[in-house]
């Protein structure tokens, strides 16, 4: 029993807590458990009903579509479960302009996950829009490394200038992502048949994505303007939009157009329709 007993919530916040000391902080922060449990909760729902959507669904790009959005909450339910239960936060010395540092929660899962999440959402886009292996390959890959060099921004104890020069080599990643987004794919969309409901997609992903990058400069990992409490909630709402109000509303459209769904010829990846 005493192994499933938290440490108290009051020990200070240091660099070597325990998995249990960290949980410890975690329930003891009624608000800052709250943004990881609303995700926990969302993304159970959004899983159930995008099975129950996905029932009948029988063209295999729109089945495609159906599984990377799937992969959304599947992974945003274990990326909660991960920060909630102390696995995938940590505390860190971050130093301060002048000299000297203060300890900070982290919450790193949160970036390791995006890493598997995102290029789903990216994949959904691109095959709702019809694009090419290069474009969606490009758009993968830059999307993986704006997460990975996200990581080590939040990780980076050694040097202030260093967290920020990840963070601008993230920026970088992501304007090669939004590039993409904006330019490339809604040309593949028009011809592919799909241009209204990508366009909406696509700016609803382009203004809450610009969100995260605000959020970080802003946090708790950043100049800490926000507390980690903030920060967090931050990021929970914008993942609200960005993952289950996002992969609900291509859903459905895929569920009501399974027809022009299924006539994307989609350059390279053309095949995906006429395999199955
Ligand atoms: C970071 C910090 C470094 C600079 C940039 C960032 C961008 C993050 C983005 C995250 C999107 C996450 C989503 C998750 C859904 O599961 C890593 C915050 C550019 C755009 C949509």
């Amino acid at each position: 029993m005493t192994a499933l007993t938290p440490a108290p919530a009051a020990v200070a916040l240091t660099s070597d807590l325990t998995q249990s000391e960290l949980f410890a902080q975690i329930a003891g922060n009624a608000s800052l458990s709250a943004s990881f449990w609303i995700n926990i909760a969302l993304a159970g729902v959004a899983i159930l009903l995008f099975v129950y959507m996905g029932r009948n669904v029988s063209d295999s790009r729109a089945k495609l579509i159906f599984v990377a959005t799937m992969m959304v909450p599947l992974v945003s339910i274990s990326s909660y479960t991960g920060l909630v239960s102390g696995l995938t936060v940590g505390v860190i010395s971050v130093p301060y302009p002048g000299g000297g540092s203060e300890d900070v929660l982290i919450m790193w899962g949160r970036y390791l996950t995006w890493a598997l999440s995102t290029p789903m959402i990216l994949i959904a886009l691109g095959l709702l829009a019809g694009t090419n292996l290069t474009k969606l390959f490009t758009a993968v890959v830059m999307d993986i490394g704006m997460c990975i060099t996200g990581l080590a921004a939040a990780l980076t104890t050694s040097s202030l200038l260093l967290r920020w020069f990840w963070y601008l080599l993230s920026c970088a990643f992501f304007v090669a992502v939004l590039y993409v987004l904006l330019v490339e794919w809604p040309t593949d969309a028009r011809e592919a048949g799909t241009a209204e409901i990508f366009s909406t997609l696509k700016t609803l992903t382009v203004t809450l994505w610009l969100g995260y990058p605000i959020f970080w400069a802003l946090g708790s990992e950043g100049l800490a303007i926000l507390t980690t409490t903030q920060t967090s909630w931050a990021y929970s709402l914008l993942d609200v939009g960005a993952k289950y109000i996002f992969a609900f509303l291509l859903l459905r459209w895929v569920v009501a157009n399974q027809n022009v769904i299924g006539n994307i010829a989609g350059g390279s990846l053309g095949s995906v329709s006429s395999a199955d």
